[in-house]
């Protein structure tokens, strides 16, 4: 019989085909969709109340949803989908309350930088691109709960993006509670006199915008001038995680550059102990919990005052506070604000040429070297192997330990993000201070011996000696000496010592800054904030949400030359006088008033940082999620110390965006008693790629992948040789496959099938069209195992399976059960596929009990199919909710071992025994056995060594 899908299907009326598949495909999904089979009850209030939920555990399944791109899918974006479907549905048949489903993270640039191009509202083209994922989406049988799905730019959604900024901006975070608390109870504390303001004053004598200033240096949302990445070429501002390795703007790779400018930022900084201490608790990859630990960077140091004369003292961050007696000079940030009060009017007598950079006076030095700091990235700033500039800022400051007069200079090569914006410098210890003063001519001191043979001559080394596997020397003053000490055992003394001096003490520093909140945009969640006459943000009251987007005729922000660091950002919103300019009541008691809106939005990532929350309860007018589903679908419970999603599965580039804002938010959201859990997402797991070859002309050209022939392992597109590599799929290097091509081609269960049996599904793999048939194969055995090609009749009996069918049915149970469980997909697949072809080649009709299994075996992976021939056998009711079958463990061990018996070592005999055989048991059997009685020919025995079930050793007398 041919197996090929062509003409010869057309000879059997009945055979799985592709117009088959289509046909079963849209049934059931039709069907599905009018039952409701994928929908996920709520506990109504009380589980205690309803008993039958409360009986089944429950399974949270969330998959990273998608953008949706005006592209569509291409067979690469279903991989995780589709898996976390089958894992999903072999849940659900093994007794949980499920919950998958899928929602569209809708607000973003391309929808906007279409609008901008064609004119179209983001709104239209995005709602557009959604029903057309959605349509792909459907055409793959996936079980979700659609009552549950959502996008991001929905106003009902996006209200309560707003009431959760509401909710971070007005809240604090005490330290001392180590968790947020509303802004409300700072104030009291104010009020009060329990904490004093900054300057002392009674509260009440301060005015609104001093009490505005205050409050903001608390707010978990606040404003502020700080420095940011501005992207003239972009027109935005961006975020830190935003900006790429080598300093441009991860979207549209234009230059960044630090700018001061009012942004809003998230204090996610507050959490930097909390969001590093919980990853122990949650079940993800090891390499994503370590990006996101270095990521916030905690470093265990000090921080030391230098003083300067006449401008108080310059603070330092040091992980090396034992080096301190080898400080020689001093490093600030060229941005840094002590600059300006340090310089004095003229260089000192006897300033050295070189520090000076040939500049007339300090001022002058400052100010150029300011200009060329300004043009750099903070990562060409860093780089180890870059020649060190700087200049001379002509102060001098006092090394608090040797009490020596050290001079300070900025350089680039210190970044005003980090620790204080300032060092210590000690040539002899640190490998950018030793090239640096290499450069400037400034002394070295060696304070940490070398263990190589270098001498104590710092002038003398060819680079510095950074290593803590050594003991301190020339370290010792008046009152305090730490030579020969190790370094643990320095830093710990000179720690104390400062503490008791006044002069330092011990600290913790965070390489993560907050989170810069605000972009120049039109196509994201309006803030809702509006300023009075003063100045003053004001929140506005919850019952004006959701704030709408206006709308407007242009899109774009304006940008700028990309090179031009000069320039300042304009939103689209600020256009927009109508929308800007209003007069509320805000019900704070001051009546109706003038107020100019904010007219930045929030980032693309603010509307995932807490979606999952809204699966849980999408259509709640009154509240975020209530408690009691929150409780039940995400609370804390065994294991699980800090609640989140059961499973949730994208790609590995999320590590440090997505997940450390998701985690914030949700921290935020527990402390302040919204929701149970202190974590999103409890186990995370990263699916592979599907990759694709990409074919290239000699011009380097990519040419469709569809249109290259191969010939003797060459590869020709219209004649001409092209080259071949493995890269990413997609519709500019013309080797994008559709699902819709593949489910057009074989059906739906046929690419799920091919997409899960590709290989592990951590692994990248790249796409091979012409193997898909495969698996459509399978199902066509699969069928006909099942049903008669000529008759469309069910051709199962009613009779007992053989013993040989019992243990390949068993042992394929067992399997594939374990596998789906531990999303082994691919060898689940594999085992699936022996079972059908050891009862295809056992002939015959199938007994209903293996006809059965089998199609529950198959039924998470190949739903549509598995749906129809439930049916067909019978069943009324849909095979979603059937229960996986269960192993016989009588049928799943092996019948037989292989047992071999040695005499002096030489084989003798083979015994088939079980594998349960208990030593005895088997000695016997072997000395019964007639070729070893033979072999002993009446020998006595001296011993026997039983290694049941494998081994018997006889050793004759
Ligand atoms: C003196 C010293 C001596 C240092 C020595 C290192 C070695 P991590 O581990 O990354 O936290 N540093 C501090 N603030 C800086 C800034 N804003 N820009 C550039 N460098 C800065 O690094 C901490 C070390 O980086 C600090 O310890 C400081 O140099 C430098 F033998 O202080 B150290």
């Amino acid at each position: 019989m041919s197996e090929t899908n062509s003409a010869a299907d057309v000879a059997a009326p009945h055979r799985y085909t592709a117009a088959m598949a289509a046909d079963i495909e849209a049934r059931w999904q039709d069907f599905w969709d009018a039952e409701g089979t994928y929908e996920a009850p709520n506990p109504t209030g009380d589980l205690a109340g309803d008993p039958e939920l409360a009986a089944k555990p429950k399974k949270f399944i969330m998959d990273m949803f998608p953008y949706p791109s005006g592209a569509g899918l291409h067979v690469g974006h279903p991989l995780g989908y589709i898996a976390t479907d089958v894992y999903a549905r072999h849940q659900r048949m093994s007794g949980h309350n499920v919950l998958h489903t899928l929602g569209f993270d809708a607000f973003g640039l391309p929808a906007e930088q279409y609008a901008v191009q064609t004119g179209t509202h983001p709104r239209i083209s995005t709602e557009a691109n959604i029903e057309n994922m959605t349509a792909q989406l459907r055409r793959l049988g996936l079980g979700h709960d659609k009552r549950r799905s959502f996008a991001t730019i929905e106003s009902e959604y996006y209200k309560w993006t707003q009431w959760i900024f509401l909710q971070i901006f007005n809240s604090w975070y005490d330290t001392d509670a180590d968790r947020a608390r509303p802004i409300a109870e700072l104030v009291a504390q104010f009020e009060s006199g329990e904490r004093a303001t900054p300057d002392g004053r009674d509260w009440s004598a301060l005015s609104a915008a001093e009490r505005a200033d205050v409050l903001s240096d608390h707010r978990l949302a606040y404003a502020s001038d700080a420095p940011v990445n501005w992207s003239p070429g972009l027109g935005t501002v961006l975020a830190n995680e935003e900006v790429t390795a080598d300093g441009r703007s991860e979207r549209g790779n234009f230059p960044v550059f630090k700018a001061k400018l009012r942004q809003w930022n998230m204090r996610i900084t507050a959490y930097a102990d909390r969001l590093l201490n919980d990853l122990d608790g949650l079940d993800w990859p090891e390499a994503i919990k370590l990006q996101q630990r270095n990521w916030i960077g905690r470093s265990e140091g000090a921080r030391v005052d230098f003083p300067v004369d006449g401008a108080g003292s310059i603070t330092v961050f040091t992980t090396r506070q034992d080096t301190l007696f080898g400080a020689t000079y001093m490093v600030l940030a060229p941005e840094h604000e002590l600059v300006e009060r340090i310089i004095p009017a003229a260089w000192p007598d006897g300033t050295h040429p070189v520090w000076t950079g040939g500049h007339a006076t300090p001022a002058e030095a400052v100010t150029s070297y300011r200009k060329q700091a300004a043009a750099k990235s903070d990562v060409e700033r860093q780089a180890e192997a870059k020649d060190k500039t700087g200049v001379f800022t002509g102060a001098y400051a006092t090394n608090p330990v040797s009490g020596e007069q050290i001079p300070v200079f900025i350089a680039d090569y210190v970044l005003m993000g980090y620790g204080t914006g300032a060092i210590m410098a000690v040539p002899a210890h640190d490998a950018r201070d030793f090239a640096f003063a290499r450069a400037f001519e400034l002394p070295m001191r060696c304070v940490v011996e070398p263990s190589d043979d270098r001498g104590t001559d710092a002038s003398t080394w060819e680079d510095a000696f950074g290593s803590y596997e050594a003991k301190l020397v020339n370290s010792a003053n008046d009152e305090i000496s730490l030579d020969g000490l190790g370094v643990v055992e320095a830093k710990a003394r000179i720690t104390d010592w400062l503490k008791e001096h006044g002069v330092g003490e011990g600290t913790v520093n965070f390489r993560l800054r907050d989170w810069l909140f605000s972009r120049q945009r039109y196509w994201g969640e309006p803030f809702p904030i509006v300023y009075d006459e003063e100045g003053i943000a004001h929140p506005l009251p919850e019952s004006m949400l959701p704030l709408e987007l206006p709308e407007v005729d242009d899109y774009s922000p304006r940008t700028f030359d990309p090179d031009d660091a000069d320039t300042q950002p304009e939103t689209p919103l600020s256009r927009n006088a109508d929308w800007v300019n209003v007069t509320l009541d805000l019900g704070d008691g001051s009546g109706p008033k003038k107020y100019r809106r904010e007219t930045n939005t929030m980032p693309n990532w603010a509307g995932s940082c807490w979606y999952e929350l809204r699966y849980l309860d999408p259509n709640n007018s009154e509240k975020l999620v209530d408690p009691a589903i929150e409780q039940y679908w995400m609370g804390p419970r065994e294991g699980q110390p800090t609640g989140g999603v059961d499973l949730y599965v994208g790609g590995a580039e999320h590590a440090v965006l997505h997940l450390l804002y998701a985690r914030f938010w949700s921290k935020v959201l527990h402390d302040l008693g919204h929701v149970s859990s202190a974590e999103p997402f409890h186990k995370l797991y990263n699916q592979g790629m599907i990759q694709a070859f990409v074919y290239r002309d000699s011009r380097g050209i990519a040419v469709p992948a569809a249109e290259v022939e191969e010939r003797d392992g060459a590869y020709y597109h219209e004649g001409e040789k092209v080259s071949r590599v493995l890269g990413k799929m997609g519709k500019s290097l013309k080797n994008a496959v559709t699902p819709d091509e593949i489910c057009g081609e074989y059906g739906a269960d046929t690419l799920r099938l091919y997409e899960m049996a590709m290989g592990p599904l951590d692994v990248s793999r790249p796409w091979d069209t012409r193997a898909v048939v495969g698996q459509y194969r399978l199902l066509q055995r699969l069928w006909r195992n099942i049903v008669d090609e000529e008759s469309g009749e069910v051709t199962v009996v009613d009779t007992e399976p053989g013993e040989d069918t019992l243990r390949a049915l068993h042992k394929a149970i067992d399997g594939v059960g374990g596998d789906m469980a531990g999303m082994r997909f691919n060898t689940a697949i594999a085992k699936v596929t022996e079972l059908n072809n050891h009862l295809t080649k056992a002939g015959g009709p199938l007994p209903r009990p293996v006809a059965e299994a089998l199609v529950l075996l198959v039924a998470p992976l190949a739903p549509h199919i598995a749906e129809e021939l439930w049916r067909r056998l019978g069943h009324t009711e849909s095979v979603v909710h059937q229960d996986f079958p269960v192993a016989d463990p009588a049928y799943v061990v092996d019948e037989t071992v292989t047992c071999v018996v040695q005499i002096k070592g030489k084989v003798r005999a083979r015994l088939e025994i079980s594998p349960s055989i208990t030593d005895a048991e088997l000695e016997a059997l072997a000395l019964a056995d007639p070729a070893v009685v033979a072999a002993l020919d009446g020998a006595g025995i001296r011993k026997v060594i039983v290694r049941a079930p494998k081994l018997v050793n006889i050793v004759p007398a």
